[in-house]
């Protein structure tokens, strides 16, 4: 258990927003009582997925998701919902023999019985998730939402989520935000959306980056840009990777010290930043708990080991805890 001395990031960010963290049920039976003490704000890592709570047709499994909104309530702290509509750990059956209008019915039901489920328990839901491309002029990432029902599956999975949690706040969230093109990509179609009278509450910016990049002012852009669209922006799955994007050559076993140290400093100038766009920033919440137990322990290379994250695999707190804590420190003075 974790020392009582070491401060509390849901206290030291209680005056600005929400730190949340992305769990498991097996994460909260080993961390309960850091996870308690140091969040405001959790998000299913895996269980809420399509996959994951509706994996046959009619056939939904609700109980790790209970597990970790029961844990939310008896902590008093936010939850986010993630994600409803993704190209990714959705099941086969669900676009099985479906038409356009099938498909729309088989979405209308998933939301209508998972975000009936957690009404007035999750705050905020993850809409759609991932619906831009990377490269290439396309703005649609081409899916089978998309082939299947065509582009208004988007507005159509916000309209469906209005409806079931008028009082839910509604993101679309999205990775590589700080790309230029893609920004502007997403920057359109969320445009688009607020003009056409969708219900767009929220822009996710997922935050996977690395300890090298980006450039602190590209996603400082970013926020800015997209709050000018009248949207709240959250990084909904934060962590700082020790390795540059496609450098697959290098693999640490230990985490180099100098490493750690320039992760801290970028934590904490990074933090710095969502605090001056504190108006629009309504939250922050990283990609796991402990390095251990992050997704880039197998992402993008299997079984490479990375320290993304501010708490070691004993959950003790590491530099790049208490440069964030300083960064809320700086504020106030
Ligand atoms: C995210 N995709 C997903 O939103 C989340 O649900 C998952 O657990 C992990 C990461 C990020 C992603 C990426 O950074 C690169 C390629 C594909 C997806």
């Amino acid at each position: 258990m974790q020392n009582k001395e070491v401060a509390a990031l849901r206290d030291a960010y209680a005056r600005h927003f929400p730190i949340g963290a992305a769990v498991s049920p097996e994460t909260l039976d080993r961390h309960p009582d850091l996870i308690a003490r140091q969040f405001s704000s959790l998000t299913a890592e895996n269980v809420m997925k399509f996959e994951e709570i509706h994996p046959a047709e009619g056939a939904y499994r609700f109980e790790p998701a209970d597990k970790i909104v029961k844990f939310a309530e008896d902590h008093r702290m936010k939850l986010r919902g993630h994600t409803l509509v993704w190209h990714n750990q959705t099941p086969d059956w669900v676009f099985e023999g479906a038409d356009r209008s099938l498909l729309i019915q088989r979405l209308e039901e998933h939301i209508a019985t998972v975000v009936g489920r957690y009404k007035g328990k999750i705050h905020a839901w993850d809409v759609v998730n991932e619906a831009i491309t990377d490269q290439g002029s396309e703005p649609l990432r081409d899916t089978q939402w998309l082939k299947i029902i065509g582009k208004d599956y988007i507005s159509l999975a916000f309209h469906l989520a209005r409806k079931t949690d008028p009082d839910a706040v509604l993101f679309y969230n999205d990775y590589n935000t700080e790309n230029r093109e893609k920004r502007q990509k997403i920057f359109n179609l969320v445009k688009e959306l607020k003009e056409s009278g969708t219900p767009i509450d929220a822009v996710g910016l997922q935050g996977h980056w690395s300890v090298e990049g980006p450039p602190v002012e590209e996603i400082e852009n970013s926020i800015v840009q997209f709050a000018s669209l009248g949207v709240k922006v959250q990084i909904t799955e934060l962590d700082l990777s020790f390795y540059r994007e496609n450098d697959d050559e290098i693999r640490y076993t230990e985490p180099p010290q100098e490493l750690l140290e320039s992760q801290a400093k970028r934590y904490r100038e990074i933090f710095e930043m969502f605090l001056r766009h504190k108006d629009a920033v309504t939250g922050v919440t990283f990609w796991g708990v402990t390095d251990d137990g992050s997704w880039l322990n197998h992402f993008p290379v299997r079984h490479r080991k990375n320290w993304p994250l501010l708490f070691d695999e004993n959950g003790e707190p590491k530099s790049a805890f208490r440069g964030i804590v300083s960064a809320s420190e700086s504020v106030r003075k």
